[in-house]
């Protein structure tokens, strides 16, 4: 195997025994059959639209495509078996577009393109066909089209451009559970597949880094997407504080990033009693209305995803994970867990795929069998959820565009009066590198003018900060803006604070500080880079797969700066212009 695409990758070059992820060979090797499969299933669909080909399955293919890469996110989905049958619809699909591509080319007399990257790959029919699927995905991996990294330039922009279709395709992939679907989206990922199926002509590291760019714009749109499907169904967000102790009872905790599920969840567990607890990257939930408004959410418990093997065990219920991030499971908790969605553990009880067939019930009668808390949880508190000495009562979310453009007025005046000097945006990904208490260091060194929009599960770096009040206006200047996908909030708060205050984006006082982990980073990263947002900070470590000569083009062209010392950093960005 052979596997880089996230930041925790082995030695920080590669993955090739085992995935530090727990991502066995055997799953590694279905991974990378799989994202072929996919690009030769998006070459030819991109393809026969182009040809105005009228695909009577065009829905599923779509759908198929955002399964499919999700599946491969990291920390998404372990479960050999779900790869084996990912693959066979996979090339079945592949096979009927095909064919309908080769008829509409006789159709139109046009001359049949093929994936020069890759054949076609027939797959057995036959469920035990998972050996030879392995040896089958063994020839289609990094190594085989890559070589050496250092040696090929436009291999590290193609493989960049993989990571963040496949970032856009699990943002994506959250709507579509809530109905929500967008052509543009598709089309765009149709045709990075197929730029991805095929050789370069010409410069292909300039034709990369152009579909690299467009990424981040399609990224743009299925965060715009995900926002505008979960404030149509669950309301604005809107500041609420999220208390941090359990409440006696049978519990369930969620993690992950499926707030749809979580509402179902909620509605299903309300009438008998269960509290429903957040965790990780479900924390924002407690800014929706229309989650809030279900007496049995009950509060968060723990940290960031990397925290669960210390956290889930201490949990007093059951446990539902519906999105990344999902580590391997231990025996002490692994009967009470459960996946939903995209994510999978091979022997770990999986209720459903989506809103139509998810079965609730073996996770409530897992609460139900578990002990729950009682008051010496109550008067105990959970476990500490920042790894901090100091824990707080209870942390703010809520922060969205939307509620930060209501008080624009007030911030605009405390910019005017010199209570606010700069604005950071401090977020992405947490993970296990002890490095990452950078962003924690950074924070807490900024000048006390400072106001800090973070999201993502990097939030848990400096969540626990108290950075005070902006003025006397109430309004703290740590402000929690939501999941990793409400990097769309902040761009919003940028555009708005630079038409306010009268100049370009590029003009305001704002540093960006992006802590990345897996691809959903990766995507948001090139959103920053087609928004043209400026330098931005990067780290804990540069990405694998980004070879020197593209390194030097992010670098010089695209003005991204690998982190350095906390302390040295917060100043050079506070006297930046
Ligand atoms: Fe390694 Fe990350 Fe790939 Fe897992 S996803 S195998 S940790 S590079
Ligand atoms: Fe976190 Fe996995 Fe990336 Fe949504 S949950 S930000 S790491």
């Amino acid at each position: 195997m052979f596997c880089f695409q996230c930041e925790q990758t082995h030695k920080g070059r590669g993955c090739h025994k085992i995935g530090v992820c727990g991502k066995t060979p055997r799953v590694a090797a279905l991974q990378d059959l799989v994202v072929h499969g996919v690009k030769v299933m998006g070459f030819y669909a991109h393809e026969l639209h182009q040809l105005g080909g009228l695909l009577l399955d065009d829905d599923d293919a779509n759908r198929l495509m955002l399964e499919a890469l999700f599946a491969t996110l990291t920390n998404v989905n372990f479960d050999e078996a779900r790869f084996v049958d990912l693959a066979s619809r996979v090339a079945g699909t592949t096979e009927k577009l095909k064919t309908e591509y080769l008829a509409r080319c006789a159709q139109v007399g046009a001359v049949a393109k093929t994936p020069s990257r890759g054949a076609f790959i027939s797959v057995p029919k036959e469920t035990s066909s998972a050996d030879v699927l392995v040896e089958l995905g063994k020839g289609v991996g990094i190594l085989q089209r890559f070589g050496d990294p250092n040696s090929q330039s436009s291999e590290g922009v193609r493989e960049m451009l993989t990571y963040a279709i496949k970032g856009i395709a699990a943002y994506a992939d959250h709507s579509l559970v809530n109905n929500r679907e967008d052509p543009e989206i598709y089309a765009f990922l149709r045709k990075a597949l197929a730029y991805l199926a095929t050789e370069g002509v010409g410069d292909d590291l300039a034709a990369g880094l152009a579909l690299c760019l467009e990424a981040g714009k399609a990224n743009v749109a299925a965060m715009s997407l995900l926002y505008d499907s979960h404030a149509t169904s669950l309301g604005v967000p809107s500041p609420h504080a999220v208390p941090l102790k359990p409440k006696p009872g049978k519990a369930i905790l969620v993690s992950g990033h499926d707030l749809v599920l979580l509402k179902a969840l909620l509605e299903a567990t309300e009438p008998l009693g269960i509290n429903v607890y957040t965790h990780g990257e479900m924390l924002p939930a407690h800014g929706y209305p229309g989650l809030r408004k279900y007496s049995n959410l009950a509060g968060h418990y723990g940290g960031a995803w990397m925290r669960q093997s210390v956290e889930f065990p201490h949990f007093k219920g059951a446990i539902l994970v519906t999105t990344n991030c999902l580590t391997e499971p231990h025996d002490t908790y692994d009967s009470r867990l459960f996946t939903a969605g995209a994510v999978g553990w091979p022997g770990v009880a999986h209720i459903g795929n989506d809103l139509s067939d998810v079965d609730f019930s073996p996770l409530v009668r897992a609460a139900i069998d578990a002990p729950g808390f009682d008051q010496s949880d109550v008067d105990f508190g959970h476990p500490d959820p920042v790894g901090q000495k100091r824990r707080p009562e209870s942390l703010t979310v809520g922060f969205g565009h939307e509620a930060l453009l209501g008080a624009a007025g007030t911030i605009v005046d405390e910019i005017k009066n010199g209570n606010v000097t700069r604005f950071y945006v401090v977020g992405g990904c947490d993970g296990f590198e002890g490095q990452r208490s950078y962003y924690t260091d950074l924070v807490a060194n900024l000048e006390p003018t400072a106001v800090v929009l973070t999201l993502g599960c990097g939030k848990y770096r400096v969540n626990h900060l108290d950075l005070g009040t902006i003025g006397d206006t109430g309004i703290p200047r740590l402000l929690d803006v939501g999941q990793c996908n409400d990097a769309f909030s902040a761009v919003q708060v940028a555009l708005a604070l630079a038409q306010a205050l009268d100049c370009e984006v590029k003009d305001l006082p704002l540093s960006i500080v992006l802590s990345w982990f897996e691809q959903k980073a990766i995507a948001v990263l090139l959103s920053c880079l087609h928004l043209g947002l400026k330098p931005i900070h990067l780290g804990p470590a540069l990405p694998a797969f980004v070879t020197p000569e593209v390194l030097h083009k992010l670098v010089t062209d695209f003005g991204i700066v690998p982190i350095g010392d906390a302390a040295v950093d917060a100043k050079a960005m506070a006297a930046a212009p």
